[in-house]
């Protein structure tokens, strides 16, 4: 097992981490910038090295002053966490060629994931169901409007190397598409550095729904269940839950099953997961796989009972997880689900809500955290914080459990309304009004929830 782990991230995730390490015997190093010196994780790790100045481009994602605070502190191994460098199959390399373990996946698999097309046409090879479109990219328009004749219209536009929505287009005819496809390709090349392209049929309000993967280095494959992630503004998940609500079980082992098949094809290593769409019918499709830690994965430990962060760790340490999969199955053999209880995430963003989202850094003035049966709040913040305008806008998540998605929904109304967080604007109040919806209480949500209530 390994000695010293650098966690090369900031904020709740690298606390998160810490208390991973903290409980494996670990000893835990903390990078951070100029503007993190006093932040959390800084003060509860073991050893703490400052990589640079605020700018996430001269810290968090400087891979040799990563890589050199790796070297310098004797650290075994590297947790990336997610966002800054966690995807970017370059900077695995480089920890691997420094005789450093990177906790997640090889660079090759990272560096697969991160061609949605690519992925996607080895998923059609394997018989894992896609969405019907273009067979890899499109090399121009002209290609783009045979393949949108083929499939029919609408249709979208997406970014083989995107992610968060950003380069995606719908067109709903020839004449739309021919004046997005240019578009596409200039906000693709803009954002990612690459503009390829590919064409699918639109969905019409899906559900955005995933699955977590673990594979050790023993060809083991197992997933502790689904999430449902359909609550989204701009691409940016606000609510996450597990396990999956308002799908039948036959759907739901179905899905199971092609993600696990999915993992298997790939040969997956360590933590990942397989994200899909769900039509109306229940139809589902693969879009895409995210090979990190998720911002969201605490649902799935609230209602399987497995640490992630640990089993992440465990894995990159060589470990087996047959002994994992053998107790969570005996667990659960007499109940058909692999859940007990419902779990919901919400993130609490230093947003302002009543304005356009803006982002709202500043120092936290004063702050209560409710607590008692059923809540976790994954953090950094405490009264006196400052938040920083560098980074992304994650104060935490406030991670509810109940018996059943009508308690925890009730637990969830009780914790927002102890909830204070004063100096700065959040989106606390936002989330105040979405649990209070009819539609979200039912369950009838979809990627497309936000607009269709009027909520913003
Ligand atoms: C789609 C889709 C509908 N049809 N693909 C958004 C980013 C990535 N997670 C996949 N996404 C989608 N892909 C097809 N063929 C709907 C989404 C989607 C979405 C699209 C536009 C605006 C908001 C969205 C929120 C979640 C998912």
């Amino acid at each position: 097992m390994f000695k010293r782990i650098l966690i090369a991230n900031r904020g709740e995730i690298a606390v998160r981490i810490i208390r991973a390490c903290r409980e494996l015997g670990i000893e835990s190093v903390a990078v951070y910038s100029t503007a993190d010196a006093d932040s959390l994780h800084v003060k509860l790790a073991d050893k703490k090295i400052c990589i640079g100045p605020p700018p996430a481009s001269k810290s968090y994602l400087n891979i040799a002053n990563i890589i050199s605070a790796a070297l310098v502190t004797n650290s075994d191994a590297i947790h990336p966490g997610y966002g800054f460098l966690a995807e970017n199959h370059l900077f695995v390399e480089q920890v691997i060629l420094n005789n450093i373990t990177f906790i997640g996946p090889a660079p090759e698999l990272i560096d697969l994931a991160g061609n949605k097309s690519k992925a996607i046409e080895i998923m059609r090879k394997n018989n894992i169901p896609v969405i019907p479109g273009s067979i890899n990219n499109v090399e121009n328009c002209e290609e783009a409007v045979r393949f949108a004749r083929k499939i029919g219209f609408p249709v979208i536009i997406k970014a083989a190397f995107g992610g968060g929505g950003r380069g995606m287009r719908i067109a709903s005819n020839e004449t739309e598409l021919k004046n997005l496809f240019p578009l596409a390709k200039v906000e693709s090349m803009n954002a990612f550095g690459k503009d390829d392209l590919y064409i699918e049929k639109f969905i019409n309000k899906p559900r955005h729904i995933e699955f977590q993967i673990l594979g050790d280095n023993y060809g083991n494959i197992f997933s502790p269940g689904s999430r449902e992630c359909s609550i989204q503004r701009r691409h940016q998940k606000l609510i996450e839950e597990a396990p999956v609500i308002n799908l039948s079980e036959r759907t739901a082992d179905l899905m199971l099953k092609t993600a696990i098949k999915a993992a298997q094809a790939l040969n997956y290593k360590n933590v990942g997961t397989f994200e899909f769409l769900v039509d109306k019918e229940e139809n589902f499709y693969f879009i895409e796989i995210n090979t990190r830690i998720q911002v969201e994965h605490p649902v799935t430990e609230m209602v399987t009972g497995i640490d992630l962060i640990k089993e992440q760790i465990k894995i990159a340490a060589g470990e087996n997880i047959s002994n994992l999969i053998k107790d969570f199955l005996q667990r659960n053999k007499n109940n058909h689900k692999s859940a007990f209880g419902h779990a919901i995430e919400f993130r609490i963003n230093a947003e302002d809500a009543q304005n356009n989202f803006n982002p709202s850094p500043g120092k936290i003035t004063n702050c209560f955290i409710p607590d008692g049966p059923g809540i976790r709040f994954d953090s950094f913040i405490s009264s006196g914080s400052i938040i920083p305008p560098y980074y992304d806008s994650l104060l935490g998540k406030l991670i509810i459990w109940g018996l059943d998605r009508e308690e925890a929904i009730l637990r969830a109304s009780r914790a927002f309304n102890e909830f204070k967080i004063e100096g700065i604007k959040t989106t606390i109040p936002f989330h105040l009004k979405i649990i209070s919806n009819d539609n979200f209480k039912k369950g009838n949500i979809s990627t497309d929830f936000i607009e269709d209530e009027k909520l913003l």
